[in-house]
């Protein structure tokens, strides 16, 4: 193994959920631009149209398949269609996922399930779907789309932070079953990166003038900027390829060291 044919993924099929735009397009583009044939779901069948027309316009060759990552059945039956369509999945990335922005005193318990649902349940029956084949095939990479809230917590973040702490664990917990069989699993911790989840907080006020939650990041985040879908590129393909067979259970975070800093001091 030598640098570059390390960070190769010519001859592997990557599994992107919820990449019909965001980070997870940008994720799938990247797994396809280092070789690997991709697959990908979304819930929304216009959202799907959308996107494959996107791909094909990068010159990327995806295979859309319409499935709700909550729904085990749904899911049962999608895997079965790429097992037979494409073969066995080596490389899955846990990417789908939706945030309720709602003080937790006025949350309803239906609500804070559905987030936990989709961010948290959703990554353990995708894993579970895909364990047996990487077993079988000798080796395997999960990757488990974090958060900054799998870290801190914000006021009106309740649900999303218990899912993605969760998820950090899952991703821990993967790596401690499944390590010996080959297969890595990790997170990528994104800080706040612009995509239609996150346009509420840069939505400009009626005035004019900036959302003050906008220029709060630009301010909390020592690179002073947000981030975008593709700064997750290089990370993603890092953690789908042999470079990083030894790393397992690490949640790499590309958040523009966000969560190194306290916060830039006040002005003297
Ligand atoms: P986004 O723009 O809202 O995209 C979310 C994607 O997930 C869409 O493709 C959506 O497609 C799909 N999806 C949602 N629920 C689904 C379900 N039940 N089954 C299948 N697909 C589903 O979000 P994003 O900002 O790209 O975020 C992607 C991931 O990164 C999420 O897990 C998010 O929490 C995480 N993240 C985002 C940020 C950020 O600042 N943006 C930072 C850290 C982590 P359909 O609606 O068609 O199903
Ligand atoms: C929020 C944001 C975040 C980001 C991201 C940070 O309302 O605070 O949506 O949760 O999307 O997960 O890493």
């Amino acid at each position: 193994m030598h640098f570059p044919d390390s960070f190769s993924l010519e001859g592997r099929i990557a599994l992107v959920t919820g990449a019909a735009y965001g980070i997870g397009f940008a994720i799938a583009e990247a797994l396809a631009r280092a070789g690997a044939v991709i697959c990908f779901n979304c819930r929304d069948a216009a959202h799907m149209e959308t996107a494959l027309a996107a791909y094909a316009e990068k010159g990327i060759t995806a295979h859309g398949y319409i499935c709700d990552v909550t729904n085990e059945q749904e899911v049962m039956t999608m895997m079965a269609r790429i097992g037979e369509e494409l073969g066995t999945v080596d490389i899955l990335v846990n990417n789908a996922g939706i945030i309720k922005r709602i003080p937790m005193t006025e949350m309803s318990a239906e609500d804070f399930r559905q987030v936990i649902d989709i961010d948290l349940t959703a990554p353990f029956i995708m894993s579970k779907a895909v364990i047996p084949g990487m077993i079988k095939k000798g080796h395997g990479k999960i990757i488990n789309i974090c958060s900054m809230m799998s870290e801190l917590g914000r006021e009106t973040v309740s649900a999303y932070a218990s899912a993605k702490g969760g998820l950090k664990m899952l991703t821990r917990n993967i790596c401690a079953e499944y390590a010996r069989y080959n297969i890595q699993c990790n997170g990528i911790g994104p800080g706040y990166i612009a995509t239609p989840q996150t346009a509420p907080l840069r939505e400009q006020q009626a005035d004019g003038s900036r959302h003050p939650f906008d220029q709060f990041i630009t301010e909390r985040t020592p690179a002073e900027r947000w981030g975008t879908p593709e700064d997750l590129m290089g990370a993603a393909i890092f953690l789908a390829s042999d470079a990083s067979n030894f790393v397992n259970g690490q949640i790499l975070y590309v958040d523009g060291g966000l969560l190194a800093s306290i916060g830039r001091q006040p002005d003297a």
